[in-house]
């Protein structure tokens, strides 16, 4: 058997979209930019896929919506906009981000602060979440940006953007979020809170890789991220991907059409995986699941290592990861773990399943027998469980 627990790293392709996206490689390959009728052609779909789009989060049609190649890229370009429409003119010195932020906002923010800028990284509490007012209290006169995801990619928390966007607001500060793990998943309503600018990326909700989004509120404009031609109203210059941006349209319209179906149907089977492996001794979950994605667990197995349980669960045919995708080559401790300030012992032991609206209970039920034998084993072998002081008859 082979079971697919990482959807929050990718997701399978809806077959509907990869169907929808097959005619413009070779019939409808027109540049859509050109003047002729293989460009026409293209028009209809790339229109239809943009309004499916923008309805998907509630865009206002006076607001634009940038096609990109990836969240890494749009996280990027709200940043470094920032910095040099205000940091670098010396109109403000100063940007807010939670210190759980994915690596692109995190890695871009650290360049940025080599750069002179003042960086403030909020913590997250031992839930895994961040208060509001902690934005508040780091506000300054001199702040230009915050930037906090709507939702966690390791735990699945999902972070108080409405308050934060409404601080935002009162205090003439850009709000960015990061709703890369909350398109699908969650309720995402640009008009239902103060946000300027909101990332997505078509991969993370059965679309295809290589197409992302930054949604821009009129009026908050950003410097263009590549300039050249008036592709992308002049913000983002560069041949538009079609195949790419119908793919992101078409998974957007199932996105908000399996909406309810992920809250209530994938909760359930997550709840009964979480509910399942909780009854194993010396097991850990972060954040209280009524604040989490209805896909996310991330749970800690005392005494084992996360990569181990990832050889046993991969020797299953069970994929699954210790955390972020783009980090799990490193081997460092889970972020998350590390910023609750988990003891040493438990920060190397989360495990990240990512559910998605393909994952059945026959899968979840063999995950659920795979991993207790698992966990029985690589304790069997663990020196440190058999030295945790419960375990070990001197209790040293
Ligand atoms: N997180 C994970 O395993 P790209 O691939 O650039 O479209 O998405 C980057 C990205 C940005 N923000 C958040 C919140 C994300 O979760 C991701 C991708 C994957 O958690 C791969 S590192």
């Amino acid at each position: 058997m082979r079971v697919y627990l990482d959807n929050n790293a990718t997701t399978i392709v809806d077959p509907h979209v990869f169907s929808e996206m097959e005619p413009f490689f070779v019939q409808k390959y027109g540049n859509p930019n050109s003047l002729h009728a293989f460009a026409s052609e293209t028009h209809p779909a790339l229109k239809s896929a943009m309004e499916k789009i923008y309805a998907g989060i509630n865009a206002p049609k006076e607001d634009s919506v940038v096609v990109t190649s990836c969240a890494t890229e749009s996280n990027n370009w709200v940043l470094k906009s920032v910095y040099f429409e205000y940091i670098l003119t010396g109109r403000k010195n100063h940007i807010i981000i939670s210190e759980v932020e994915h690596p692109s906002v995190i890695a871009t923010a650290k360049f940025i602060e080599s750069q002179g800028c003042r960086v403030t990284y909020l913590p997250i509490n031992s839930d895994g979440l961040i208060d509001a007012q902690s934005v508040r209290d780091n506000i300054t006169d001199k702040t230009a940006l915050v930037s906090v995801m709507m939702a966690n990619n390791e735990t699945g928390a999902i972070f108080p953007v409405e308050e934060i966007g409404a601080i935002c607001k009162e205090h003439n500060v850009l709000f960015h979020t990061d709703a890369v793990q909350a398109i699908g998943k969650i309720s995402v309503n640009v008009q239902a809170f103060d946000v300027d600018y909101l990332t997505f990326s078509a991969h993370k909700f059965h679309g295809p890789k290589g197409v992302g989004a930054l949604y821009i509120k009129k009026g908050k404009e950003l410097i263009p991220l590549l300039h050249g031609g008036s592709q992308m109203g002049g913000y983002r210059s560069g041949t538009l991907n079609v195949a790419g941006i119908v793919g992101m349209g078409k998974a957007m319209e199932g996105a908000v059409d399996a909406l309810d179906f992920e809250m209530h149907d994938v909760r359930e089977l997550r709840d009964h995986l979480e509910d399942e492996l909780l009854k194993i001794e010396d097991t850990f979950v972060v954040t209280p699941r009524e604040k989490r994605t209805p896909n996310t667990l991330l749970i800690s197995f005392r005494g084992i290592e996360g990569e181990s349980m990832l050889w046993d669960l991969n020797q299953a045919g069970i994929a699954a990861s210790t955390g972020s995708a783009c980090a799990s080559e490193d081997l460092e401790s889970n972020p998350v773990m590390e910023a609750i300030g988990a003891e040493a012992d438990l920060a190397h032991t989360a495990v990240r399943f990512s559910l998605s609206r393909y994952t059945t209970q026959e899968e979840i039920d063999y995950t659920i027998e795979v991993v207790k034998k698992a966990v029985k084993r690589l304790r069997e072998i663990s020196s440190s469980y058999a030295y945790t002081p419960k375990n070990h008859e001197s209790g040293l």
